[in-house]
């Protein structure tokens, strides 16, 4: 079906007027996550998306514009097999599964979403990462046809974000190409985007055209915007206050009370083993 997801609309139809393409042969979840998941209408009205204004409700309103076919994903740097993936063979790379996570924004509100792909891992290990394969640098489409917000310099354009190999090669860290069983609204980063879940959203790069393998930390869209504000690491830390504000509590989107933040957004027994012997307070 090809009706505009959200924007408008979403505050009189129900959810299922909403729907996009159904993506195909998805495995359930099988994580029992009891947090109770943010409805459809939230997870498309209420976004970070600059490529197409500052406000929550912009992104919904205009993303309209992006083109997500053709669209392709180049893959280069530090890798034996370096190849440019068309979208549909980039969907059909791995067997797709849900995976319900928690998104934590670093301006201290959090969703719960059901997002569809595969981990990112499966995509690296297929272009063969070198020994001098030490960072993975992560670039969103720059054309401000589509995307009206990079008219205006609020970040440097394109986007990129970044992570360290192991982080990148860990299985939770998600190559996500829907939620909700669908294809991505395009406000959410179709047609495919990054989802880091123990990491602040912004690491969550949307809309991803190159995948460049590096041996140097790549500098950030966020860091250039604001080296004291958002580190490279960016891992969820109560302890650790934005210069602005707290981090120690976060609003659950729907929920009133506000609920204290958890370190690693959750995943510690998972990821906690990546960072041991760092100082995480200076590495934020
Ligand atoms: N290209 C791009 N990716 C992006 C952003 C952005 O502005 N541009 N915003 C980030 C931020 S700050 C957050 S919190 C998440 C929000 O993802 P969602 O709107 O799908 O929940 O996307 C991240 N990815
Ligand atoms: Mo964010």
């Amino acid at each position: 079906m090809k009706l505009a997801t959200g924007a408008a609309l979403s505050g009189f139809l129900p959810d299922w007027v909403l729907a996009g393409e159904q993506l195909a042969n998805v495995k359930k979840s099988t994580e029992a996550l009891s947090d109770k998941l943010t409805p459809l209408k939230d997870i498309t009205a209420y976004n970070n998306f600059y490529e197409f204004g500052t406000s929550k409700e912009d992104p919904a309103q205009n993303a309209g514009s992006l083109k997500t076919r053709p669209w392709t994903i180049t893959v280069e740097g530090e890798v034996n097999k370096p190849r440019v993936f068309d979208i549909e063979e980039l969907l059909k790379l791995a067997p797709m599964e849900e995976r319900v996570y928690r998104l934590r924004c670093v301006e201290a509100w959090s969703m719960v979403i059901p997002w569809v792909g595969y981990s990112l891992a499966e995509l690296l290990k297929r272009v063969e990462p070198t020994g001098k394969a030490k960072f993975v640098e992560f670039v969103s489409l720059e054309d401000p046809k589509q995307m009206p917000g990079q008219k205006s310099a609020t970040l440097d354009w394109p986007y990129r974000e970044g992570l360290r190999i192991d982080e990148a090669m860990h299985p939770l860290t998600l190559l996500a190409a829907g939620l909700y069983g669908e294809v991505l609204p395009k406000q959410n980063g179709a047609p495919i985007r990054l989802v880091v879940p123990w990491k602040y959203g912004y690491k969550s790069a949307k809309s991803i055209v190159k995948i460049r393998l590096v041996e140097k930390q790549p500098v950030t869209s966020w860091m250039k915007a604001g080296p004291n504000e958002y580190g490279f690491y960016s891992n969820v830390n109560p302890a650790v206050d934005h210069p602005r504000w707290t981090q120690a509590k976060e609003r659950r989107i729907g929920e009133f009370l506000k609920r204290p933040t958890l370190p690693f957004n959750g995943y510690a027994d998972q990821v906690a083993q990546l960072y041991s012997g760092m100082d995480l307070t200076k590495n934020f």
